[in-house]
């Protein structure tokens, strides 16, 4: 049995610059994912589910689970003096330490402190994600909105809670995915799913079908194609689709499948966030054998361009991200 605290110590030799300051900030992390799950775990029963009656960014009602949670990370990594500056999808701008020590942070971090909140009512899982990178200012002023700017390829560790029927913290520093599941009776993360990979053949895919009409082309042909029954192959899939993409990546991560929230009509880039959402969940899949693509570029390429920046994401079983890949080239070839 190896906790989460004596696997990220024995993993820090695998990291270049391993010199205690990652390992904390994982730590601090870990802390604070078990405060926010405290929280969820009984937030039927207290007055937390309701709204907090601000909107943030995305003009999305703030609940009280989303402030709650961004103010519990805030906090565990300003204890932990890592971290100089953070993107939030709680926060419109970006959030810099003001205190010295903190300043003197080697690390910048994005955050969705809690993705998926609409499911706390209905009691479905929900998550938080994290993206981690190495400032580029230099050490000891304030954390720029460079640091935070920079593509995928760069992050130095990524990862997510999700707050389930068990509550788990999946990450990476680039040698693999490795899970952790909570005791609770303990409040330890102990290793539960070492060396996490995508089953080589995946049958699951995840899209809200009810944008369809909006839809390119390629992505009706590949949904077409999914549902198609293809003797000798393993289609039609299944499809499943919770509507918490932490939860819909977990699942498929583990039985193989792939999770579209694609460009639309309406929204021609998608949903979903490049920085706290894509670029760390992409990080993830690409350490686990998968792949993460607009349905044309691979994610972790793109260069940012602001802190709340939204991209269309395809990620998954690589054999199933390639063959959507394909469609979309054939169908809605980019401009
Ligand atoms: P829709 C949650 O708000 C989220 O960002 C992801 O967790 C989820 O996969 C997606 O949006 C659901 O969006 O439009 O299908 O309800």
């Amino acid at each position: 049995m190896k906790t989460l605290v004596e696997f990220i110590s024995e993993k820090q030799a695998d990291f270049p610059y391993a010199s205690g300051e990652l390992t904390r900030l994982l730590n601090d992390i870990g802390i604070a994912a078990k405060i926010v799950n405290r929280e969820i775990k009984i937030a039927g029963l207290v007055d937390i589910t309701g709204y907090f009656g601000q909107q943030n960014i995305q003009g999305e009602e703030q609940k009280k689970l989303d402030v709650f949670a961004n103010k519990a990370f805030l906090s565990a990594m300003r204890h932990g003096g890592m971290v100089c500056a953070v993107a939030s999808e709680e926060n419109d701008e970006m959030y810099s330490y003001e205190n010295a020590f903190s300043q003197k942070g080697k690390y910048v971090v994005a955050m969705d402190p809690l993705d998926g909140s609409s499911n706390i009512e209905v009691n479905v899982p929900i998550g938080t994600i994290f993206s981690i990178y190495r400032r580029i200012s230099p050490s000891g002023g304030p954390g720029t909105m460079e640091d935070l700017l920079q593509p995928g390829v760069n992050q130095v560790a990524a990862g997510y809670v999700i707050y389930g029927s068990s509550t788990m913290l999946v990450y990476s520093t680039g040698n693999g995915v490795n899970g952790f599941t909570l005791d609770p009776s303990v409040g330890i993360f102990i290793l539960s799913h070492p060396d996490m990979t995508f089953p080589e053949e995946g049958s699951i895919y995840s899209i809200n079908e009810a944008n369809y009409i909006y839809f390119q082309e390629g992505v009706k042909k590949y949904i077409k194609y999914c549902q198609m029954d293809d003797p000798g192959t393993n289609r039609p899939y299944t499809t499943r689709y919770i509507g918490s993409l932490v939860s819909d990546f977990h699942r498929n991560l583990i039985r193989g499948g792939i999770y579209i929230y694609p460009g639309t009509s309406k929204n021609p880039n998608g949903k979903l966030r490049l920085l706290y959402e894509c670029n760390p969940i992409g990080f993830l899949a690409e350490q686990a054998g998968g792949k993460a693509s607009t349905g044309f570029r691979r994610i972790l390429e793109i260069t940012p361009e602001s802190l709340h920046q939204r991209v269309p994401f395809f990620v998954g079983s690589a054999e199933m991200v390639e063959k959507a890949e394909e469609f979309m080239k054939q169908y809605s070839p980019e401009d």
